[in-house]
């Protein structure tokens, strides 16, 4: 593979940054976070991605999770392109809704019922809504460095102290909204004792991911999700795991059935779509029973259900399901994860690898990341470095420290070698 000299198209990306604030329809796309110049992407294939001056890339990034079968599957397209010839969207009731829907039932185990939306941020907003509607109560449990998306009560940071209200992330959120959110560390069981212990007769739910993704990969140590189901159990709360990432990437049924740990809600999202934007929650009857028209809880969305987001999302859905591809994919993920620790022991340098699966993260720091305190141990300057390095290499990494690395069943073991080369060739010459 060519090295790249430019690793930009200043056409897109310059008349982007005339219509779009900074150019992007997501911040982390400007790659702010590794101070260098974005690169557009024009075309998908497989393992691969082209930028728009045509240089490939072997894609680590697969658009954040999504693309679990990789770019541009032929089976998945020719569904996608059925349904699209139907026409784009009715408004009412189409026949993949049931479709998505049975698949999803019979994956997840804490499904019997399901309603889809069109982001995770939808997802964990309609989830938040639903516990507070059931419970009557108002506070909500989440975790520093789990991400739900972009909704008020849950872009809070933590106050100060262990168990204390939260304070707004973002200008725009009333502090009477934050204060309505605990932010505890993530892995710290006793911390989730003591907030029950104090307010545990007024929490509508805990919510975290699993295993979170969006702080970078951080696995949840023995007995933390037993414990929290434990205490929402006792104390009448709701328990939503957010499996936006993990949901169909861990598991067919996700982290929930990886731990054995099953909560009330569920979120999905990414591969549940294929590629396309759909998001949903699912639970129990008796929960899901409580969410309009049936219930009272109400949410809707005029695109919802989407016929041609429905047959992408159903035909991935269906491709996991018949090919089980989770002992391939964890053996790609563990050949990556021995790679990356072997290079960077060769070269003395500071790191540690989290994965589960074909999830990972390479932390430069030689702190156990447990949490987002230790995860931000990392060098991030050493990152920046490191990914601008591959990207001119043509290796795609996602532009944060905080985030995951995806393997696909379309990444090849030859792949996953040129990378590990790359990745050696890169450090060498920081
Ligand atoms: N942390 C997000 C992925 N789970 C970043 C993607 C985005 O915001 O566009």
């Amino acid at each position: 593979m060519q090295e790249t000299e430019k690793i930009s198209n200043p056409s897109v990306v310059e008349r982007a940054r005339k219509v779009l604030p900074g150019g992007v329809n997501s911040p982390v796309r400007a790659f702010t976070a590794v101070g260098t110049e974005p690169i557009s992407l024009v075309r998908g294939s497989g393992s691969r991605v082209w930028d728009a001056d045509g240089r490939e890339y072997i894609d680590f990034l697969a658009s954040w999770g999504p693309l679990i079968l990789g770019h541009s599957h032929p089976a998945v397209l020719e569904e996608t392109k059925k349904a699209l010839e139907n026409g784009l969207t009715f408004g009412l009731t189409n026949p993949y809704e049931p479709l998505i829907g049975e698949a999803v039932v019979s994956m997840v185990p804490s499904a019997q019922k399901v309603r889809f939306v069109n982001s995770g941020t939808e997802a964990t907003m309609s989830a938040v809504r639903l516990a507070r509607g059931i419970t009557g109560r108002k506070l909500i449990v989440k975790f520093e460095g789990c991400y739900h998306g972009h909704y008020d009560s849950l872009l809070v940071s933590a106050g100060s102290g262990v168990a204390t209200f939260g304070i707004p992330g973002t200008p725009g959120i009333p502090e009477d909204i934050a204060r309505l959110t605990l932010v505890l560390p993530y892995n710290d069981g006793e911390a989730v004792e003591e907030a029950f212990f104090r307010y545990g007769e007024e929490i509508a739910c805990v919510i975290l991911e699993p295993v979170a993704g969006n702080m970078g990969v951080v696995l949840p140590e023995r007995g933390f999700l037993e414990k929290i189901r434990e205490l929402t159990q006792s104390y009448g709360s709701l328990l939503i795991f957010d499996e936006v990432i993990t949901g169909f990437r861990l598991s067919e049924g996700g982290a929930q059935e990886v731990f054995g740990v099953i909560p009330d809600i569920t979120c999905l999202g990414k591969i549940l779509g294929g590629g396309m934007p759909v998001g949903a929650y699912a639970g129990p009857d008796e929960v899901m029973s409580e969410v309009a028209p049936v219930g009272k809880v109400y949410q809707a969305g005029t695109l919802s259900g989407n016929p041609v987001a429905m047959a992408c999302g159903f035909k991935t859905l269906q491709i996991l399901r018949e090919s089980k591809p989770y002992g391939e994919l964890e053996n790609k993920g563990k050949r990556l994860e021995e790679g990356l620790k072997e290079i960077t022991g060769e070269r003395g340098i500071p790191a540690t690898v989290n994965r589960l699966g074909s999830m990972l993260t390479l932390f430069f720091t030689d702190e156990k990341v447990r949490d987002f305190e230790t995860a931000k141990s990392s060098d991030t300057k050493l990152f920046s470095k490191f990914f601008k390095a591959l990207l001119e290499r043509g290796i795609l990494i996602p532009p944060s420290q905080f985030e995951a690395w995806f393997v696909s069943t379309a990444h090849s073991d030859e792949d996953i070698d040129t990378a590990l080369e790359k990745v050696r060739s890169a450090l060498k010459s920081l």
